[in-house]
């Protein structure tokens, strides 16, 4: 178990658009592993595999309030969606930054488990948002892409400024 450097915006690296998962081994379960402690660790309930430097289309996320029901998907695809629902979403890899963001409401995903047999669910509520969130990770997509240019600049601003004055506790914008 090991606990995984999150890459942080702008690193030109969370641009990436990661590759399909093709080997189902021990690596691939170990890095499942890692990216699972490194999420609650972060206190994150997502984490894609962009966002630790792996470019491979691998995702896990636990929206349950014990913290104790960890998802795996991997390779990813929503075949159907619906509705539209708008929430105030933040991203381990843009700290300290809050923005409303809207999404489909439910979706239907189909993916693959870590020993490569596939599946199809339905999410709807957090579970559905937090899908869309992490698997925007793996096409190179962020969270503030979808802010007016106006709050786009707000979020570079704030960015800086916070990054001047390390060693204090970050402080919070909601845009
Ligand atoms: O921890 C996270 N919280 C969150 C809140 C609202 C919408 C999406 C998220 S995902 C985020 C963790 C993260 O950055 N995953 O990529
Ligand atoms: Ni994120």
């Amino acid at each position: 178990m090991a606990i995984l450097e999150i890459l942080e915006i702008p690193d030109a690296r969370l641009r990436t658009i990661a590759r399909p998962v093709e080997a189902f081994d021990d690596e691939l379960r170990q890095l499942i592993e890692d990216m699972t402690e490194t999420m609650y660790d972060a206190k994150g309930i997502g984490l894609a595999a962009t966002q630790v430097d792996v470019h491979r289309r691998l995702l896990v996320l636990d929206v349950s309030e014990s913290q104790d029901q960890p998802r795996v998907y991997i390779n990813p695809e929503i075949i159907e969606s619906e509705g539209s629902e708008t929430c105030e979403e933040g991203c381990l890899s843009v700290p300290g930054i809050y923005a409303e963001v809207s999404r489909a409401e439910k979706v239907r995903v189909t993916a693959q488990n870590p020993d490569g047999s596939s599946f199809e669910e339905n999410l709807d509520g957090m579970h559905a948002i937090c899908l869309q969130h992490e698997m925007d990770h793996l096409d190179g997509k962020l969270f503030v892409d979808y802010l007016s240019p106006l709050k786009q600049r707000m979020v570079t601003k704030k960015l800086q400024k916070q990054r001047k004055i390390s060693g204090q506790k970050t402080p919070q914008a909601v845009l």
